[in-house]
């Protein structure tokens, strides 16, 4: 058994969650929030049979794009007279996966 953790764009999450569910994975949905943007994102936890873990990971990336997004960083200016917040363009995604070891699965 092996957990697959799959850090997506929420604006991918729903259509993502509805692919996984037609073709029966389990999966759960959390709300979480990327540290270096500061903004949200969604984590899906899927746990399934070894081998179906390429299946999961084909469909995370049939569905998940990459995107730009931009943030600022604080650049100093003149002689240290003051901060200017410099846009910086990142690219986000499509996904971030782990793929951990399940050492034990109950349902009780
Ligand atoms: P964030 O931490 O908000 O990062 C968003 C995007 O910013 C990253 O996209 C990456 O392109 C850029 N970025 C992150 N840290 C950076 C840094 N120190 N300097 C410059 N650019 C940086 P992704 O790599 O696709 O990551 C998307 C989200 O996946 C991340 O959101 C975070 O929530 C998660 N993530 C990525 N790597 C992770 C890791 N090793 N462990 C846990 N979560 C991770």
């Amino acid at each position: 058994m092996k957990l697959v953790i799959a850090i997506v764009h929420d604006e991918d999450a729903h259509d993502l969650v509805e692919e996984l569910t037609e073709k029966e994975y389990g999966v759960t949905k959390l709300a979480s929030t990327g540290g270096f943007l500061k903004a949200g994102n969604t984590t899906l936890l899927i746990g399934v049979p070894k081998r179906q873990v390429d299946d999961v990971i084909e469909v995370i990336k049939d569905t998940c794009d990459t995107r730009k997004e931009y943030t600022t960083t604080n650049t100093m200016v003149g002689n240290a007279t003051g901060f200017v917040g410099m846009p910086i363009e990142v690219t986000v995604g499509g996904a971030t996966i782990f793929v951990i070891d399940v050492e034990n699965y109950l349902k009780i």
